[in-house]
């Protein structure tokens, strides 16, 4: 978002929880249920499931992102407390409780003449609804798009990406949010994103050992991604979101080709963004991690890896997708 008015108003945010914390924790986590015993739930905002799962539903709080996982994927579960509402807005799918929202929609690229202006206008018509709601401010967004390392340099489809958010970001996005983009391979040119809002603005949170991404050099492309490293929610309980992680140290990726290296740079920088975000406690039970990989082949040696420096205690939702960066082979996101 170089060279245009709308400025994160954080850099890096070193501080405690913030005073106008409000909200009841919002409840993530993976289960395995059948679709419908969630959705029958009153207090449930969204349920979605990974890869060609039998599970579907016109549901409005349900959605399915196109990645597959290491056999059979648990459901993630948003739970609110409260009763949630729910319906859908033209192209836009919603649910809500008042205090947080979630919202959903899918961009056909070839009515928009390309993956940036879908781009575009996803994050446009996203922001308007956000903006005609109770729940304007946004925590956490996700983006899965077709082949997203096709083409090259500045013509790569991840910079395109880029530009077309970066033009559909307004007023909307005081902060940029905690997100995630990635790569799905089945050849649908359709942008998935969808959402976390709250009634109450988060909290951005930058990384002491990575470039925030909206800073990152012209090499990345015209458009710098606009994210943030984490967000902490507004809630009376401290949880973070964190964005997709890599091993990108300062701007640069380290370890091209070596992934148990790369993962240890990622929880290098997992840890430095708890301590960033004034986190007491270490991952655990309480941190539901998705983790993205590149090669299908590489999945179970990440879990592996994970499970022997994170322990069993970590909810993990390993799923095949691909990083914005060619050389980079897995990504961490999560709650905590
Ligand atoms: C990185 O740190 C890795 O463009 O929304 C991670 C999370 C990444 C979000 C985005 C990109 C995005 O730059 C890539």
């Amino acid at each position: 978002m170089r060279g245009m008015t709308i400025l994160p108003a954080h850099t890096v945010e070193t501080s405690t929880p913030a005073a106008s914390a409000s909200l009841a924790p919002l409840h993530v986590e993976y289960v395995r249920a059948a679709t419908a015993d969630l959705l029958a739930q009153a207090n449930t905002l969204a349920v979605i499931g990974f890869g060609d799962t039998a599970q579907t539903s016109d549901d409005p709080r349900w959605l399915r992102v196109r990645l597959d996982a290491d056999g059979a994927a648990p459901l993630e579960v948003w739970r609110a407390a409260g009763p949630v509402t729910r319906g859908r807005d033209g192209d836009v799918a919603w649910a809500s409780n008042g205090d947080y929202a979630f919202v959903a929609l899918e961009v056909d690229e070839a009515t928009h003449g390309g993956i940036a202006d879908a781009a575009r206008h996803a994050y446009s018509t996203l922001a308007q609804w956000l903006r005609r709601s109770a729940t304007a401010h946004f925590l956490r967004i996700w983006n899965y798009l077709d082949a997203i390392n096709d083409g090259e340099g500045d013509a790569e489809r991840y910079r395109l990406f880029c530009a077309g958010r970066a033009v559909g970001m307004d007023s909307a996005f005081v902060d940029y949010p905690a997100a995630t983009a990635i790569g799905v391979r089945d050849g649908r040119r359709v942008l998935q994103v969808y959402a976390l809002a709250a009634r109450v603005p988060g909290h951005a949170v930058e990384n002491p050992r990575q470039l925030n991404a909206w800073r990152y050099p012209r090499q990345y492309g015209p458009s710098a991604p606009g994210f943030a490293r984490a967000m902490r929610a507004p809630s009376s309980s401290p949880q973070l979101y964190i964005s997709g992680t890599a091993a990108i140290v300062g701007h640069t990726s380290h370890h091209p080709e070596d992934l148990a290296a790369q993962l240890n740079e990622t929880l290098a920088n997992l840890d430095s963004l708890l301590g960033a975000a004034g986190s007491t406690s270490s991952l655990g039970a309480m941190s539901p991690l998705k983790v993205y990989v590149r090669h299908a082949s590489d999945v179970q040696i990440v879990r592996e890896l994970l499970c022997a420096r994170l322990g069993d205690e970590v909810p993990l939702l390993l799923l095949q997708g691909d990083v914005c960066r060619r050389e980079l082979l897995l990504e961490i996101e999560g709650v905590h």
